[in-house]
C-alpha cells in the first residue's frame, strides 16, 4: 500500500532489544486478553505522539456522547478500553488517542452518572459538579431519569435550550469548539426507555442549530450507536412499550443523524470470545450484565476509529497503521445516493449501518481461508440480526500484520475477497432486481501490533427481524388501538414509513 514507507517503518533499532522496552514488553505479553496475543514491539521514543498532536482536537475523528443509562456505560468501555492500552504501552492506544476529539456523558437520572468511571476518575465530580455538567433538564425534575417516558426525555433536554439558553456554552462537559473541531459526532444511546430515546435526537438537532451553525454546503456527519435490548424476559414484561419506543426512537434518530449502526444485545451475548478485548476494571463501573456484551461493541467501535486515524499521526508519528483510510462520511453517503427520489418523502433516512467483525489465527492465507473468515464475521459475529443477503452493499475492512497483509493484500488488489463478500453465501449481489448496484468496498490496513487478521465491516441497510418487529407491533397499535400510546403512533406514522421503506433490498430502486 505504501511500500515506500515500509523501510521507515520496520528498519531502525530492534525494540525487543532496547533496555526501554523490556518493562513494557513483560506486560502486554502473556496475557489472557484473546484479541490480542502482542509480539511485545513497542515504538520508539520518536516515534510516540507528542502531547500537541493529541490534545489538538481538530480532524480527530469522532466526538463521542454517551445520552442515558447505555450510553454511559458504554463511555465508560471505551474510555476503559483506551486506558488498558496506555497502561500497556501499546502502539494502538493512538487508535484512541488520536481518534477522540472529545467525549461527554449526559443523563437524566444522577445516580446512574455518579457511579460512572467518567464522573468519578476522569473528572472527579461530586453530585453538587455532576448536575451543571451532565444533567439533562437542569432544575426541572428530580434527576431520577425518564422511566420508560422517551416524551419526558425529550421535554427535559428541550428545558434546557428554553430562552435561547445553550447549555455548550454555559454549563456542559460538551463544548462546542471540540464538537467543531471532530470529523464526526458519534452518539450512543439505547432506544427503549426515556433518556436515550427521547432526548438523543433533540440534543443532535440543537448542535446543528446551535453549535455547527456555519452554512457549510458538507455538514458534518452524525452517527447514532443504538442498542437493541435482549428478547428476555424483561423485554416481554414491558414488551409493548419497548418495542412502540424502539420505533419511535429509531425514527426520530433517522430523522436527526446520518448513519446508525445498530447493536442488538442478544447477539452481543452469543458472539464468541475471540472478538472480546481486554479492558481492565471495567467490572468495577459496568454493572455485571453488561461487561461481556460491551466488549466486542467496543472491539467494534476501535476497529472503525483505526480506519481513519488522522493522517498526520500517521505521518509524524507512529506509522502504525497504513493502508487505505477512509472518511466518517464515505461509510453512508454512498448508500445515500442508492435512495429513491421520493419527492412526498418526509426526510432522507438514515443509513443502517449492521456491523459485523471476525477474527482468524492462520499461518497464511487463500481464498477458503478468506471465506471461512467471512463467514466468521457475517454469520457467527454479527453485532445485529439481520439478513446480510439482504443488504444494499457494504464497506469492510480488513486488517492484520505486515506479513499476512501482503498475502491479503494481493487477493484484494485481485478483486478476490469483494468476490468472496459478493457470492450468493454471502451479499448474493446477483440476487437484485431493481436497476441499482450492490457495492462492495474492500479496505486494509497493516497494524503491525497484531497477530491475527480482522475482517470488520458494516452492511449497508438490511432486513432487521427484531426492528420488523417492532414495527409491525406499532402498526397493529396505530390501526387498532384506541390509547394516548396509540395516538402517539399515529402523530408519527409518516416519519417511520421513510426509514422503513429502505430496509431491505425489495426497497433498493
Ligand atoms: N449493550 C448495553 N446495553 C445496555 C447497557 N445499559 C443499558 N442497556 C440497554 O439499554 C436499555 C435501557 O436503556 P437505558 O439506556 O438504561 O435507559 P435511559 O436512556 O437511561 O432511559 P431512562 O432510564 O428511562 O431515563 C435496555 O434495553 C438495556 O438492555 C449497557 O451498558 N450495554
Ligand atoms: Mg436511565
Amino acid at each position: 500500500m505504501y511500500p515506500d514507507l515500509v523501510e521507515d517503518v520496520f528498519s531502525g533499532p530492534d525494540p525487543a532489544e532496547s533496555p526501554e522496552n523490556g518493562a513494557s514488553t513483560g506486560a502486554t505479553m502473556g496475557t489472557e486478553d484473546p484479541i490480542e496475543t502482542d509480539t511485545g514491539i513497542d515504538t520508539i521514543a520518536s516515534e510516540t505522539p507528542t502531547d500537541d498532536h493529541l490534545d489538538d482536537a481538530y480532524g480527530k475523528k469522532w466526538y463521542l456522547i454517551g445520552v442515558g443509562g447505555a450510553g454511559n456505560n458504554i463511555l465508560d468501555a471505551i474510555l476503559l478500553r483506551r486506558d488498558t492500552l496506555e497502561e500497556n504501552h501499546e502502539q494502538r492506544a493512538v487508535i484512541w488517542n488520536g481518534g477522540l476529539a472529545g467525549y461527554g456523558a449526559l443523563n437524566t437520572n444522577v445516580s446512574e452518572l455518579e457511579q460512572t468511571y467518567y464522573a468519578q476518575e476522569e473528572h472527579g465530580y461530586s453530585r453538587n459538579d455532576l448536575l451543571p455538567n451532565c444533567i439533562i433538564g437542569f432544575g426541572k425534575h428530580d434527576y431520577a431519569g425518564a422511566g420508560f417516558r422517551w416524551d419526558l426525555g425529550r421535554d427535559l433536554i428541550e428545558a434546557d435550550f428554553e430562552d435561547d439558553a445553550n447549555p455548550f456554552q454555559e454549563r456542559w462537559d460538551i463544548k462546542q469548539q471540540h464538537l467543531k473541531d471532530s470529523q464526526a459526532i458519534m452518539f450512543i444511546h439505547s432506544v427503549t426507555k426515556g433518556t436515550g430515546c427521547g432526548a438523543t435526537p433533540v440534543l443532535a438537532d440543537m448542535i446543528r442549530e446551535r453549535v455547527l451553525d456555519d452554512d457549510f454546503v458538507v455538514q458534518k456527519p452524525f452517527f447514532s450507536s443504538i442498542v437493541l435490548p435482549s428478547r428476555g424476559r424483561r423485554y416481554a414484561d414491558f414488551g409493548g412499550r419497548a418495542k412502540v419506543n424502539g420505533i419511535v426512537g429509531l425514527t426520530r434518530a433517522s430523522k436527526a443523524v446520518d448513519a446508525i449502526i445498530p447493536f442488538d444485545n442478544q447477539r452481543l451475548d452469543s458472539v464468541k470470545s475471540e472478538i472480546h478485548p481486554r479492558i481492565n476494571r471495567l467490572d468495577e463501573y459496568n454493572p455485571p450484565q453488561y461487561q461481556e456484551i460491551n466488549k466486542p461493541l467496543v472491539a467494534f467501535l476501535e476497529a472503525f476509529t483505526m480506519s481513519s486515524v488522522p493522517q498526520f499521526l500517521d505521518r509524524e508519528a507512529t506509522m502504525s497503521i497504513m493502508g487505505d483510510v477512509f472518511d466518517p462520511a464515505d461509510s453512508f453517503r454512498p448508500v445515500q445516493d442508492k435512495y429513491q427520489v421520493d419527492p412526498e418523502r418526509e426526510y432522507t433516512p438514515a443509513v443502517i449501518l449492521a456491523p459485523v467483525l471476525g477474527r482468524m489465527r492462520a499461518d497464511s492465507f487463500d481464498r477458503s481461508k478468506l471465506e471461512i473468515l467471512a463467514r466468521n464475521a457475517l454469520f457467527q459475529n454479527k453485532l445485529a440480526e439481520f439478513d446480510p443477503t439482504t443488504s444494499w452493499g457494504g464497506t469492510f475492512l480488513l486488517y492484520g500484520p505486515n506479513e499476512k497483509m501482503e498475502e491479503i493484500s494481493k487477493l484484494v488488489n485481485d478483486g478476490v475477497v469483494s468476490e468472496i463478500l459478493a457470492s450468493d453465501e454471502f451479499l448474493d449481489a446477483d440476487g437484485t432486481n431493481g436497476s441499482e448496484s450492490i457495492d462492495i468496498h474492500v479496505n486494509q490496513l497493516v497494524t503491525p501490533y497484531l497477530d491475527d487478521v480482522y475482517l470488520w465491516g458494516t452492511l449497508w441497510n438490511p432486513e432487521m427481524p427484531p426492528l420488523e418487529e417492532m414495527y409491525d407491533h406499532a402498526k397493529k397499535l396505530k390501526q387498532e388501538g384506541n390509547s394516548e400510546q396509540a395516538d402517539n403512533i399515529r402523530d408519527v406514522w409518516s416519519d417511520i414509513e421513510p426509514l422503513f421503506s429502505c430496509l431491505g433490498r425489495e426497497n433498493m430502486p
